[in-house]
């Protein structure tokens, strides 16, 4: 049996309070768990909704982060597919190739742990591997990568190119992926169509790469910021429209400016009021729109039935659609290939103590990620 590892990790004691970081100990993998060496973690929104208490499933205390690379330092018993030393990326979502979900060939949800991992503990006995002088301290989302060492389950966990950079690949955890797969998996974008992004963060960014990947026409970028243009055009964003700059609604511009509307729009904010502008944005009889934003707890979408009558799709999609254990490794050879951006998105690095900055960088308009060093 593995020893316990005493380390450093960001406690969230509470909501909306700073992290904290502490000496955490880290219990050994059990069967069917990995214990990795957390080298490079990112942060995304989603750590700071749960952080700030919006989040309803959020449990404190805990150790966010979610979007991250390390190298796996011990396995526990029955873990065939990862060994140590192996370069790997925590996943969010697992993949077990086993239950109802993955078999289905319909979705990349799987349901194996995800009930232990949305309770903030380990699948094989209801229990955290952290403890911090004895006292519990929850997982999160089954990655808790602001810790130099944390505890996954083998059925979330990616094996990738060991040459790939670390510092870089963790982005392919969680945003980056979200983006691209939104286009390619959910929406399936054509050679030429016309597509519309709202919101041009990471999420919205990566959308529209992977929109120009596919050979879309037009990609209309949607943001109110103004100075997102500029970097907007680099990730492929051939027009771009600030809502503030008019009167009407943007659904009503982006119909003009379109000949009845867009053949795919994709929401990546988390404001139901824009995803409602996505979706009636879309042109009658075959738009489809994809709700990638996270939403504030309790938020409800509505439009008018009469629109999904006339032959608009609305549709939503997790982590991009991707199967995490089968496609982080490609999504790293596609980037090692240079056939995906990676590396523009990380606009900001900083070492892990000061990850209380990263929090309010991440508030800042020209932050896309900010990659922690552990
Ligand atoms: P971000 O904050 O970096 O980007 C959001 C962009 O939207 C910003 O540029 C902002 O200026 C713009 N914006 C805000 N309000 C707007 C409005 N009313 N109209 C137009 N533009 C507006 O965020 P991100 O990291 O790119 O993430 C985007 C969303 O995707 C978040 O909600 C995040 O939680 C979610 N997300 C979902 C998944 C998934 O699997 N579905 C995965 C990762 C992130
Ligand atoms: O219920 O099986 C499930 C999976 C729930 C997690 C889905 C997460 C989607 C959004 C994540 C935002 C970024 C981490
Ligand atoms: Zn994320
Ligand atoms: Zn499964």
């Amino acid at each position: 049996q593995g020893q316990v590892i005493t380390c450093k990790a960001a406690v969230a004691w509470e909501p909306n309070k700073p992290l904290v970081i502490e000496d955490v100990q880290v219990a050994p993998p059990q069967a069917g768990e990995v214990r990795v060496k957390i080298l490079f973690s990112a942060l995304c929104h989603t750590d700071i909704y749960t952080w700030s208490g919006q989040d309803p499933e959020g449990l404190f205390p805990c150790i966010l982060g979610h979007e991250a690379a390390g190298i796996v330092e011990s396995v526990g018993e029955g873990v065939i597919e990862v060994q140590p030393g192996d370069h790997v990326i925590p996943c969010y979502l697992a993949e077990c190739r086993e239950c109802k979900f993955c078999k289905s060939g319909k979705t990349n949800l799987c349901g194996k742990i995800r009930e232990a991992t949305g309770a903030g503990v380990m699948f094989g006995d209801r229990k955290s591997r952290f403890s911090v002088n004895g006292k519990p301290i929850y997982h999160f989302m089954g990655t808790s990568t602001f810790s130099q060492y944390s505890v996954v389950h083998d059925v979330s966990i990616a094996k990738v190119d060991p040459k790939a950079p670390l510092e870089k690949i963790c982005l392919l955890g969680c945003g980056v992926p979200t983006g691209l797969g939104a286009v390619w998996n959910a929406a399936k974008v054509e050679p030429g169509s016309v597509v519309a992004i709202f919101g041009l963060g990471t999420v919205g960014l990566a959308a529209s790469e992977g929109a120009k990947a596919a050979g879309a026409s037009r990609i209309i970028g949607i943001d109110i910021d103004s100075k997102k243009y500029e970097r907007a055009k680099t990730f492929g964003v051939t027009e771009f429209v600030n809502p503030k700059d008019y009167e009407k609604p943007i659904q009503q511009v982006i119909i003009e400016l379109t000949d009845g509307g867009v053949d795919y729009s994709f929401e990546c904010i988390g404001n139901v009021s824009v995803m409602r502008a996505a979706l009636e944005c879309c042109h009658k009889g075959w738009g489809t729109s994809v709700i990638v934003g996270v939403a504030p707890a309790g938020k409800e979408i509505s439009t008018r039935p009469f629109q999904l009558v006339t032959g608009r799709v609305w549709k939503g999609t997790a982590f991009g659609g991707f199967k995490t254990r089968t496609q982080v490794p490609w999504l790293v050879e596609k980037y090692m290939k240079k056939e995906i951006k990676v590396d523009e998105y990380v606009t900001h690095s900083l070492p892990f103590g000061e990850i209380n900055n990263s929090f309010d960088l991440m508030h800042e308009g020209n932050c896309l990620r900010c990659v922690l060093d552990m």
